[in-house]
């Protein structure tokens, strides 16, 4: 029986932590032997909202890892095969992982124990037995942190849009989208025009306002749902979903004259610039496609036929 935690008292102090996971619940994973006080951490965090694996076996733990994807595992230190501080150490040899946190739970009292478990990857010694309110309270906060840490990862540091990567990811997951609702996505790979020549004339730290001023521009024009990424140095790649051709085309043909018309300062004196688009859209490639290579020939001949255009 677990006796429904007090939420209102938890939510004054974690209700960041808690908001950030309304979204989608926080993962956590429990590598522990004793099944059945495994079983009831598993209740109190799904009761706080949370989506919990179990694993009684260490060896299963690389595998849920894949599936699972947790951002926090809590380890319990005696094992029947291992050590938690072993799993710890596994955890933390792999790269892919580096956005985890790993948390002790065990009754383990000595403190050099303690310390040098920590000293072996995972981050923090929780004690049992610790009440449902302390382990809700330490899971979420640690839990928080790494969603966080792991959004930070996924941001292109100058401008706060996604990075490479995961904008690339988030095509294919609109591609795959598209198909399934039978809605187009359309994918625009924007670049700024004579670049170089900014940098050259004005310095380097006035390029990277203008391509701020344009990250700027796209995140405040374009809806929540769209997604927008700093592709490489000063190109962007959009992907806007249930957009057809003829809309997608309105949308960046407005913003290519919006951002032509933003004064930048610099030296004493003012300039322009430009920027060129190829478009895109789902429903007018085979199922397979890459949508990306098809946007970016389609914003090469934008520069072909003279920038500061959109081109299908
Ligand atoms: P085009 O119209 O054909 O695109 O000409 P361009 O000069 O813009 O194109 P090119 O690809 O030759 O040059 C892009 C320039 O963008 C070169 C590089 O120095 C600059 N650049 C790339 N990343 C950054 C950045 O983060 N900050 C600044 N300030 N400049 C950057
Ligand atoms: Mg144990
Ligand atoms: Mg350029
Ligand atoms: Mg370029």
């Amino acid at each position: 029986f677990v006796k429904p935690l007090d939420i209102p008292q938890l939510v004054n102090c974690l209700e960041s932590q808690l908001k950030l996971a309304q979204s989608s619940p926080y993962r956590i994973l429990i590598v522990d032997d004793d099944v059945l006080l495994a079983r009831h951490y598993k209740v109190v965090l799904e009761h706080a909202g949370m989506r919990v694996e179990l694993i009684s076996d260490p060896r299963e733990v690389l595998e849920v890892m894949r599936d699972f994807h947790p951002e926090l595992v809590l380890l319990d230190l005696h094992l029947p095969e291992c050590r938690g501080y072993e799993v710890a150490q596994l955890i933390r040899l792999n790269p892919d992982w580096l956005r985890v946190a790993i948390a002790y739970l065990s009754s383990e009292s000595d403190e050099q124990v303690q310390a040098n478990a920590v000293g072996y990857g995972g981050e923090d010694f929780l004690t049992k037995p610790i009440s449902d309110l302390r382990l809700v309270s330490a899971v979420c906060v640690r839990a928080a942190r790494s969603r966080q840490l792991s959004e930070a990862i996924d941001r292109d540091s100058l401008t706060g849009l996604l990075t490479h990567a995961r904008i690339k990811e988030r095509v294919n997951i609109e591609q795959q989208r598209a198909r399934r609702l039978g809605k187009p996505v359309c994918v625009a790979m924007i670049d700024l025009d004579h670049f170089k020549n900014v940098n050259d004339t004005y310095g380097h730290a006035i390029g990277d306002r203008v391509i701020r001023a344009l990250a700027q521009l796209l995140r405040q024009r374009l809806r929540q749902t769209d997604s927008i990424g700093r592709y490489g140095g000063e190109e962007f790649v959009v992907a806007l979903p249930e957009c057809d051709t003829a809309a997608a085309k309105l949308i960046l043909n407005d913003l290519r004259e919006s951002f032509a018309a933003v004064t930048f300062n610099a030296s004493g004196t003012t300039f322009n610039v430009s920027l060129s688009c190829g478009l895109v859209s789902s429903d007018r490639c085979a199922g397979g496609s890459n949508l990306l290579e098809i946007a970016d020939q389609a914003l090469y001949r934008a520069k072909a036929e003279g920038r500061n255009r959109v081109c299908e």
